[in-house]
């Protein structure tokens, strides 16, 4: 049940500033067509499609399908007396394409036993097991892990006091939507959508990380009808990986409020052209599996990608987005998470919104800069801690607002 591993900081990558190559980025305002976008009507209807599909097309691999019309789900497990007294529980096993015997995510959901309405709720896949955000022992396990493995992912998921300030948490195990393996695509959602005669995504199409995406949103169809979380307020947000993940999923799916990536390194929020740390060469050798085959064509040809990361945020304005970042996390460039968030800026003031507030430089460890494009390093290593959760909940109460629940 483990993730696809790399060797977390390998030799041979660039951790020094000054070997940053020079770039130019491509501007989200100029089509491709060559013409200035100046109206947020262009931007949105033909613009920010233009950009979607390049997305699509070229890295994460298109999305076959939405919701399957036979998806349906079941409450396996509901408490109103969880985190001793504090929250309710619920477990909502989702059975993607109807059948029992298919691929199928079991959602775990706390929201605060207090609330006199619907709460504003976080969204995040993790890593190892529902089992092992909290150890509660009501918390069903995947099968393949034991009970040894229960609650050992608790910090980095303060359930206590996520509740406690009066937000909802659903997360779910991301192997349930797609193992993360090279597999020969034969498990998890992949074959849902094959063809007659497929039996592998074609080129252009979505990898692992689309699928982890296209989950998300399967876990917000269900939340969109649980009476205790508001739907309108569901943040997306995820860790590496699957902070890569919350951006895409946040990108193609404007349900999402607002959307939370946390050391999302290369794939994420960092821009691909700076080439620090992990490159697009090195993420597609050590992970094929995640974006779509046709990503391969830009392996150490960053330059030819019709656009970057900052791109990927400017997808999700005007909604608010957070990039967080570690200053030991070189393998995920700080500095790239800043200038993503730094160059998606004009898309969210074309639109209205103040966008990074500013911002021009990068900001020392933990201070929030920002405005409706928040960002934030904080001292430390790859992770999520509780320090990363403050600043998840601020922005979040910022942004979102939580009083009239309470
Ligand atoms: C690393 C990978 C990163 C990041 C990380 C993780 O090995 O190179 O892109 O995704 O794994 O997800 O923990």
């Amino acid at each position: 049940l483990s993730p696809s591993r790399a060797v977390s900081q390998p030799a041979g990558a660039n951790y020094e500033e000054s070997e940053v190559p020079d770039y130019t980025l491509p501007d989200p305002l100029t089509a491709e067509d060559g013409s200035r976008i100046s109206s947020p009507e262009r931007w949105r209807d033909s613009r920010r499609p233009e950009i979607l599909r390049q997305f699509e097309g070229l890295m994460y691999g298109k999305t076959p399908g939405g919701r399957p019309d036979a998806m349906r789900w079941e409450v396996i497990e509901s408490a109103t007396d969880a985190l001793g007294g504090a929250a309710k529980r619920k477990q909502v096993r989702i059975f993607f394409s109807g059948r029992a015997d298919g691929p199928r995510m079991d959602l775990l959901l706390y929201t605060p036993a207090d609330a006199t309405g619907p709460v504003p709720t976080f969204l995040g896949l993790n890593f190892k097991g529902n089992h092992t955000v909290f150890p509660d022992p009501a918390i069903t396990i995947p099968e393949g892990a034991d009970e040894s493995s229960r609650g050992d992912r608790r910090g980095r998921w303060p359930v206590d006091e996520i509740v406690g300030r009066g937000f909802g948490l659903a997360t779910a195990f991301y192997f349930d939507i797609d193992p993360d393996v090279k597999d020969q695509w034969r498990d998890g959602v992949h074959p849902l959508f094959y063809a007659e005669g497929q039996d592998r995504p074609l080129p252009d199409e979505w990898g692992s990380i689309g699928a982890w995406a296209w989950g998300l949103s399967r876990a917000l169809d269900y939340l969109e009808t649980d009476e205790d979380v508001d739907g309108a307020r569901v943040v997306v947000l995820g860790h590496s990986r699957l902070g890569k993940t919350s951006l895409w999923a946040g990108a193609q799916d404007d349900r999402f409020a607002l959307v939370i990536s946390n050391d999302s390194g290369c794939g994420g929020a960092a821009l691909s052209r700076r080439r620090f740390g992990e490159t697009v060469e090195r993420i597609n050798t050590s992970f094929p599996h995640w974006f779509s085959d046709t990503f391969n064509e830009f392996n150490a040809d960053e330059d030819s990608l019709p656009f970057d990361q900052h791109m990927l945020i400017a997808l999700i304005a005007p909604r608010p987005v957070l990039v967080c970042s570690a200053e030991g996390d070189l393998w995920a460039d700080p500095r790239g998470e800043f200038l993503s968030a730094y160059h998606a800026s004009p898309v969210f003031e074309l639109l209205g919104t103040d966008g990074i507030a500013g911002v021009e430089e990068m900001p020392p460890v933990n201070e929030l800069v920002g405005g409706t494009i928040g960002y934030h390093v904080r001292p430390g290593e790859h992770d999520v801690t509780m320090r990363d959760w403050e600043v998840f909940m601020e922005f979040a109460d910022r942004h979102l607002g939580r009083e009239e629940s309470r």
